[in-house]
């Protein structure tokens, strides 16, 4: 585990003043990764909770060229902007960098997404993961885990939640060969922003995916946010990993396997699972994914 602390910056590139929520884990990874970009960055953005609370008409929080369009195109903004910054010959000092929810990402954009990997676009592609479309009232996307409450997939009688698992978004990166995948946390800042400084660094496209817990939609208390994303890394849940092309070339290790219980109950989308028998048979489904992950990547420190 990185031991290390966050010195932060006296300014940021991402001003205060936005809507978004106290201890929105999504906010602080926005900031980790405009203050690590620098100035000299362009960022599309997709519709979401990273759009809506940072950009109110008339008034932004962004102290960089920022453009949204669409809720699916943030990827095509890119690859636009770097085909301009071509013809202008500035397209290698300047980052570009396209963000998207897991909605955004994993469903809505990925189609565009794959042609601009496929394409080769040197441009840092960035989701936050918060596991739902939150913006619009947390619904079910194809990043929500197993047996989530959204309000798409509500728990009862004949139901735990959500019946389907995570899609495996790195794979499907993985699948399109890129030079960089990275997966990160706001629990877990310095790795988050070493990766950034490591992604911007190389050419071609990359992908970022980063843990960002949601205060309402995942039902914690605020200050639990960098808790809960250390929980999900410590016990498995959420895998932080690198590669290099293609290769695992970095890993969040874990010196003592936490039980995925502990972060199951600080978030009221899984208190179902707390009530009886049929609830803690799901918690042993959930914890299975947890420790394949772990075996999978070698996260215990022997
Ligand atoms: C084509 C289209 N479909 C649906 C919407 C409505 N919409 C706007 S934001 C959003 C949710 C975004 O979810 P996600 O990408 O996960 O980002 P989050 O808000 O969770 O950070 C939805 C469904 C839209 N703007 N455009
Ligand atoms: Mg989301």
């Amino acid at each position: 585990m990185p031991t290390k602390k966050y010195k932060a910056p006296l300014s940021h590139l991402l001003n205060p003043g936005h809507s978004a929520c106290a201890g929105c884990g999504m906010i602080i990874a926005a900031r980790l990764l405009l203050d690590t970009a620098g100035p000299n960055t362009i960022v599309t953005n997709a519709t979401g909770c990273s759009e809506v609370t940072t950009t109110q008409y008339p008034m932004t929080s962004f102290k960089v060229p920022w453009i949204h369009s669409l809720f699916e195109n943030p990827a095509c903004l890119a690859s636009g902007i770097l085909a301009a910054l071509k013809v202008k010959g500035l397209a290698d000092k300047t980052n570009i960098i396209a963000i998207g929810g897991d909605g955004a990402t994993f469903d809505i954009g990925l189609a565009h997404i794959s042609g601009m990997w496929e394409r080769g676009d040197n441009v840092l592609y960035v989701c936050y993961d918060n596991e739902a479309y939150q913006n619009t009232g947390y619904q079910y996307s194809s990043a929500t885990p197993l047996d989530a409450n959204t309000s798409t997939t509500p728990p009862g009688k004949y139901s735990e939640g959500n019946d389907q698992k995570k899609k495996d978004m790195v794979g499907i990166a993985l699948a399109h060969g890129l030079p960089y995948i990275a997966t990160a946390t706001t629990g877990y800042p310095l790795d988050l922003i070493a990766k950034v400084k490591k992604a911007l660094a190389i050419k071609g496209p990359k992908y970022l995916q980063i843990y960002t817990p949601c205060v309402p939609g995942w039902g914690i208390e605020p200050k639990d946010t960098i808790t809960v994303a250390q929980l999900a890394v410590q016990s498995g849940f959420y895998p932080i990993v690198e590669y290099l092309n293609g290769g695992l070339s970095g890993k969040t290790k874990t010196t003592k396997k936490v039980p995925v219980e502990n972060f199951l109950k600080l978030q009221k989308r899984f208190k179902h699972l707390f009530k009886d028998e049929r609830g803690k048979a799901e918690i042993a489904k959930i914890q299975k994914i947890a420790d394949k992950n772990i075996e999978k990547f070698g996260l215990l420190n022997s």
